[in-house]
């Protein structure tokens, strides 16, 4: 049965599961564990995942982000529709083999933009999953936007309608690497990793960290965290390269990672 309070949200991160340099690859070992580890949890769960080498170079390649200009972005739409749906389907997939019945609940069928803010998902199709014991599966894609004709729909976007809407007891945003860091780890070894990030931490991040995806970089994303804490919801970022990290902190333990919180 579907107590909303046990329940959980999670964010499996593009860069976690796709190999982020490389057009349309997944990373299948990480993803088949990753999905046990959620499958594992017993509690009822949405999952939401980013668009990853699936999604953000052709997106941005035909400007889908700055919405429907003229005929030539069309097959790029189709095409990114179609990549993102392949790497939801190995998604859910996993999540079955796992033994967590699963299904995906599509943004660019469910949800409507409006100048590219999410302003209507059906909340209603994923609580009545949830009620019957099946997890929804909802990811970062192109979607119908009511001013400009289309755009992207974040995985980031759903997490904060879905924190809103559904008052998880958990949220957990799964990255590559540990947590939110004083700058970037991979280019500069003086980097800090903070174990906690409200807003007055976001705004002292120096905001030289470059970024190639369409939906923004880490300065967008704890801002919307921060909106998610401001409704109540605190959440996480941890890294889900670790073995054993996200089932350790769906259960509430102790783990190595970033909360956010107002
Ligand atoms: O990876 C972006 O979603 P995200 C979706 O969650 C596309 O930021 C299609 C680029």
């Amino acid at each position: 049965m579907f107590r909303p309070h046990h329940m959980l949200l999670v964010k499996l991160g593009g860069s976690v599961i796709t190999d982020k340099m490389n057009y349309r690859v997944l990373r299948e070992d990480v993803l088949d564990r990753l999905a046990g580890e959620i499958a594992g949890s017993g509690e009822p769960t949405v999952v939401v995942h980013g668009a990853g080498s699936f999604g953000h170079v052709i997106a941005s390649k035909h400007g889908i982000q700055n919405g429907f200009r003229d005929t030539s972005q069309l097959m790029g739409a189709a095409q990114v529709m179609e990549d993102v749906r392949v790497l939801n389907l190995a998604v859910t997939s996993a999540l079955v083999r796992s033994g967590l019945p699963a299904v995906s609940l599509p943004p660019s069928a469910l949800a409507r933009l409006s100048e590219g803010k999410l302003e209507n998902l059906d909340v209603d199709a994923f609580r009545r999953y949830l009620e019957l014991g099946i997890a929804p599966v909802t990811f970062g894609d192109v979607a119908l936007d009511v001013r400009r004709g289309f755009g992207i729909c974040s995985g980031d976007q759903l997490m904060e309608v879905l924190a809103r809407e559904l008052a998880p007891a958990r949220i957990i945003f799964c990255s590559d690497v540990d947590g939110v860091y004083t700058c970037d780890p991979r280019e500069d070894p003086s980097a800090r990793m903070l174990e906690v990030v409200d807003r007055s931490a976001l705004d002292a991040l120096p905001r030289t960290q470059r970024c190639a995806d369409v939906t923004g970089s880490i300065f967008g994303k704890i801002e919307t965290m921060l909106r998610i804490a401001a409704h109540g919801g605190g959440s996480m970022v941890i890294n889900g390269l670790v073995p054993g990290r996200l089932a350790a902190a769906l259960k509430g333990e102790e783990v190595v990672g970033t909360r956010v919180v107002v």
